[in-house]
């Protein structure tokens, strides 16, 4: 294996279940000797933190998307200097909720913002890096917001900014994530994430068991 540590993200539209599975990743890798810095996006830093508040604020105005587009790589660059790059350099496997790869799907599909620009960002901030893995957590967009509405409504949480939007911003995301699968079959790994928990954790066991052998470390 190289001496990079591996940087694996976990992608999907909203109440996929990445959060929960999250845990059973860096576990699973734990107790096979690696060591896991788990993280998510936006924030994993204190300044990425409060630019994810700045993001998520249904309270605050409508959010031009170039501004959120710019907030989106302002918190990844902070993430990635300060923590990311120094983790995966000591051979730290890194697992990230969230990365580039949502910023395709979100202001590029969701917002219809242009994919070009988003690539010049991607470059400038993360030059050559780009995500050895991809889990994709893939859902129907209705069994997701139920979920996430249901999770609401039992911990008498607010929806956030993104979780207000209209169905079809969801449809463009989760078609988005799918076309770039398609694009990306090295990088991609798709989860069936509506299935029960132990289901996908099944899933994930045999993904993750593939890509140790792959890095040689069995
Ligand atoms: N964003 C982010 C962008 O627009 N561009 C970007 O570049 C980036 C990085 C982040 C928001 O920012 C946007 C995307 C997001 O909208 P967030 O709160 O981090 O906000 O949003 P999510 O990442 O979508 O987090 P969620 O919590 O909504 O979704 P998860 O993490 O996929 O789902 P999870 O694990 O919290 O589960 C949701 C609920 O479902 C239950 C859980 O118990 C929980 O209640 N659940 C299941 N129920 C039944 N069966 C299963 N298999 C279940 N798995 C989980």
């Amino acid at each position: 294996m190289s001496q990079r540590g591996l940087f694996i993200t976990l992608e999907g539209g909203e109440g996929a279940g990445k959060t929960t599975s999250r845990t059973y990743i860096s576990e699973f890798l734990k107790q096979r000797g690696i060591t896991v810095l788990e993280t998510r996006e936006p924030g994993g830093t204190e300044v990425s933190e409060a630019i994810r508040h700045v993001l998520l604020d249904s309270a605050l105005p409508a959010m031009h998307a170039d501004t959120e587009l710019l907030l989106m790589f302002a918190a990844r660059n902070e993430h990635l200097q300060k923590k990311i790059l120094p983790a995966l350099a000591v051979g730290h496997w890194v697992i990230c909720d969230r990365f580039t790869d949502a910023t395709y799907a979100y202001q590029g599909y969701g917002r219809g913002l242009d994919h070009a620009r988003i690539a010049v960002l991607e470059t400038w901030a993360q030059g050559d890096l780009r995500p050895d893995y991809t889990l994709l957590f893939d859902i129907d967009v209705q069994t997701g917001m139920q979920r996430v509405r249901a999770r609401s409504e039992q911990l008498a949480l607010n929806t956030d900014r993104f979780e207000q939007e209209k169905s079809e911003f969801f449809d463009r995301i989760r078609t988005g994530y799918l076309e770039r699968a398609k694009f990306y079959p090295d990088q991609y790994r798709i989860i069936e994430a509506a299935k029960p928990v132990l289901e996908v954790q099944q899933q994930l066991k045999h993904v993750l068991d593939a890509i140790l052998v792959k890095a040689s470390i069995k």
